[in-house]
C-alpha cells in the first residue's frame, strides 16, 4: 500500500515565468473544464479541501502546485501535482482563451520537471474530438522521460456494465463515490500505484 504522508498547497502561477523554480517531479492534470481535475488532486491526495472544486465550469483558472510525500516499503516519495485549468471552457472570451491557451502549451512544452501528464476524461464522453486533439498532441510533443495517462472520471455517473468494460480494457477509474465499485476494486491505490511506476520508469526518485 502507499500512504500519503503529507500535502500542501505551494502556489498559484498565471503563467510560465511565474512558476515556481524547478524542484521535485512533477505530475500535470489535464482535461476539459470541469473534468474533475480538482477533485482528483483531493481524492488522491486524500484531502477534502486542498484543491477548489466548483459545479460551475472555469473554476482553476491559474497554475497551481501541491507537494506530497507518498511512502512505500520504506521508502520516501516527494511530488508535486500540478492543477491546471480546463480547457474548451466556452464561457471565456476568445482573447482570454487564447492566451491562456498558449500559456498552457507554453507550460507544458518547457516545464521539464513535468514527468507525467494525466489526461482526465469524463466517463459519460469518452469519445469526444477535444480529447482526442489533446491526447495527440500530447503523444506528438512529449519528451523520452515524460510519460501519459489517460484516467476515467465520474464512475458513478455510468453504469456498472459501462465501469465493467472499462475495466477489461484495463482502463483506469476514479469516482467520489468509492462504494461503485466491487471490493476488490481499489480505484485511489490502483492509481497511486500507476502513478507512481510511471514517474519512477523514467525518473530515478
Ligand atoms: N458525481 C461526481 N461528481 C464529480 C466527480 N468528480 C468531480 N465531480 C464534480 O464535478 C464538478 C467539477 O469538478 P472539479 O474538480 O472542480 O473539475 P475541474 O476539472 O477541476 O474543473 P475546472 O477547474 O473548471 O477546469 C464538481 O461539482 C465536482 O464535485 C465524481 O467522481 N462524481
Ligand atoms: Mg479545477
Amino acid at each position: 500500500m502507499i500512504e500519503v504522508k503529507k500535502s500542501c498547497f505551494i502556489t498559484s502561477a498565471k503563467d510560465l515565468s511565474s512558476c515556481p523554480s524547478i524542484g521535485v517531479t512533477e505530475i500535470a492534470l489535464l482535461g476539459r473544464s470541469n473534468v474533475g481535475k480538482s477533485t482528483f488532486i483531493n481524492l488522491i491526495l486524500n484531502h477534502s479541501k486542498l484543491a477548489k472544486s466548483s459545479s460551475t465550469p472555469g473554476k482553476t483558472q491559474l497554475i497551481n502546485f501541491f507537494e506530497t510525500i507518498w511512502h512505500k516499503e520504506g521508502q520516501n516519495f516527494n511530488l508535486c501535482f500540478v492543477d491546471l485549468p480546463g480547457f474548451g471552457y466556452a464561457k471565456v472570451s476568445k482573447t482570454l482563451k487564447e492566451e491562456w491557451e498558449a500559456n498552457l502549451w507554453d507550460f507544458l512544452q518547457f516545464r521539464t520537471s513535468i514527468k507525467l501528464f494525466i489526461h482526465l476524461i469524463d466517463s459519460r464522453h469518452q469519445n469526444l474530438d477535444i480529447d482526442k486533439k489533446v491526447f495527440e498532441i500530447l503523444q506528438a510533443n512529449c519528451r523520452a522521460d515524460q510519460d501519459i495517462l489517460k484516467i476515467y472520471t465520474k464512475c458513478d455517473k455510468i453504469t456498472s456494465n459501462q465501469r465493467g468494460l472499462l475495466e477489461q480494457k484495463k482502463a483506469l477509474m476514479l469516482s467520489v463515490d468509492d462504494k461503485i465499485f466491487k471490493k476488490n476494486y481499489n480505484a485511489k491505490e490502483r492509481i497511486r500505484q500507476m502513478i507512481l511506476n510511471r514517474v519512477l520508469g523514467n525518473d530515478n526518485l
